[in-house]
């Protein structure tokens, strides 16, 4: 094996994967989605987790599949590589709890569909993005095709995959790809800020919008909407919805 995941579990329920291959840049292997899709599961079931960050050791967050695997695959074997990355990028967005990707260097092809799959990508001015498989004469395998085209529209992402350009930080949070650029030195210190401020809202709140949030974009408008007035409405049956409003009224800090 010649990669590792650090899981670092925080006290205060924030988790971090560090992806760490520092031979192939982070680049994603058979290997990776295996000891992932393992994490991941030992992540989920973990009721103290809040929030999840995602991001690269050393310079690079992953600069993509690993392309010396992929040059031996054949077809049989490139759709298998395809569906285990997918199902495993799949379990990221599905992660009850919201998830951060802190990118600090090159998030390339399957790097930058792992930040995909993530709610919330925040990235270093170090860092450098794009799609860039038809330099390779391949497409993305891992929903790039799909997830960046319903993040930033059509034509911002027909742009990027044509173009197999490799965009700037600055770049990324005009076309809405990032939401925040920070200095390379405060990028693990922004996102663990933003883990906190969340992990200290309604924890059962924070599960629910993501929940409402991540189906209704599958969901025609009135089905959205009806979605989320039952999730609304279940949620004064909760003690947090109880807890939250009386402190409110009482004028003190919620004690959840
Ligand atoms: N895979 C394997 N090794 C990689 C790699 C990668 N993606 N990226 C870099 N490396 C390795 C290099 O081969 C080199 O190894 P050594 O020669 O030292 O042994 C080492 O990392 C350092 O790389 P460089 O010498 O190239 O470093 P530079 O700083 O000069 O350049 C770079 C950094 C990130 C610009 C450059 O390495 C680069 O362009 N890398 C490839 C980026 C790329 O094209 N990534 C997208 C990969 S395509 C599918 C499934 C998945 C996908 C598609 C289809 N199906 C199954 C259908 C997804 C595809 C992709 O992700």
């Amino acid at each position: 094996m010649d990669y590792k995941i650090l899981n670092q579990t925080q006290e205060n329920g924030i988790a971090i994967i560090t992806i760490n291959r520092p031979k192939a840049m982070n680049a994603l292997n058979t290997l990776f989605f295996a000891e992932m899709n393992s994490m991941l599961d030992e992540i989920d079931s973990n009721k103290n987790i809040r929030v999840l960050i995602i991001t690269g050791a050393g310079k690079t967050f992953v600069a993509g599949a690993d392309i010396a695997e992929m040059s031996n695959m054949n077809s049989e074997l490139g759709t298998r590589f395809s569906r285990i990355g997918q199902n495993v990028f799949d379990k990221i967005e599905k992660l009850p709890f919201p998830t951060i990707a802190a990118i600090n260097g090159y998030a390339l092809g399957g790097g930058l569909e792992l930040t995909l799959a993530c709610d919330i990508r925040i990235a270093s001015t170090k860092a450098v993005l794009g799609q860039p498989e038809v330099n390779l004469g391949l497409i993305p395998g891992y929903a790039g095709t799909q997830r960046l085209t319903r993040l930033i529209g059509v034509g911002d992402a027909l742009y990027l995959l044509y173009t197999a350009d490799m965009i700037s930080a600055d770049e990324a949070l005009r076309l809405k790809l990032v939401q925040k650029v920070t200095e390379p030195e405060a990028l693990m210190e922004t996102a663990m800020k933003i883990a906190t401020k969340i992990s200290r809202k309604g924890n059962n709140a924070i599960k629910q919008v993501k929940n409402v949030v991540r189906k209704g974009i599958n969901l025609d408008f009135d089905k959205g909407q009806l979605l989320e007035a039952q999730v609304f409405g279940s949620m004064f049956d909760t003690e947090e919805t109880k807890e939250g409003m009386s402190a409110f009224l009482e004028k003190r800090k919620p004690k959840w």
